[in-house]
């Protein structure tokens, strides 16, 4: 037979064990919590790629061909998302210009910019507003000028 000493030095850890337990699963839906935070724009983004995308390309030798096509028509929310993919072997990159913000904006103005694409990177961007978007590429701002005309559903 146990005395009561015994008895309370065996349900102290007990206590603990149970405390500790609490703890970690506190911690653990926190965990969870943020990941699940962190999923849902990604799971966002996947979901507007769905809507539609248009395709720009630079092709062989843009520096001297431009983007092709060089001025493109999207409509909102049905192929609003432009991927640009380089298929030149001289890096290019994408720079675009708000609305009224001119051929050439700097980049600070500029409301998207790419990192540089190498050959076979690819680019997307989902225009949210419409009007007419003038981008270009950074690394040759003379030559590789164009367009992205989005309207809206309506007066498509
Ligand atoms: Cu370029």
């Amino acid at each position: 037979v146990r005395s009561l000493e015994t008895e309370e030095t065996y349900r102290e850890p007990r206590w603990m064990v149970l405390g500790l337990g609490l703890v970690g699963l506190v911690l653990a839906a926190a965990i969870a919590g943020v990941f699940v935070l962190r999923l849902q724009p990604q799971i966002t983004g996947s979901v507007s790629t769905v809507a539609g995308e248009a395709s720009v390309v630079m092709p062989s030798n843009a520096a001297l061909n431009n983007f092709a096509p060089v001025n493109i028509t999207v409509v909102l929310g049905v192929n609003s998302t432009v991927k640009w993919t380089n298929l030149d072997t001289v890096p290019h990159t994408v720079v675009i210009c708000p609305v009224g913000g001119g051929q050439e904006c700097p980049l600070s103005a500029a409301i998207a910019s790419s990192p540089v694409l190498s050959q076979g990177d690819t680019f997307s961007y989902a225009f949210t507003a419409a009007g007419t978007y003038h981008y270009y590429c950074s690394i040759h701002p003379a030559t590789m000028r164009a367009t992205v005309v989005v309207v809206s559903q309506a007066s498509s």
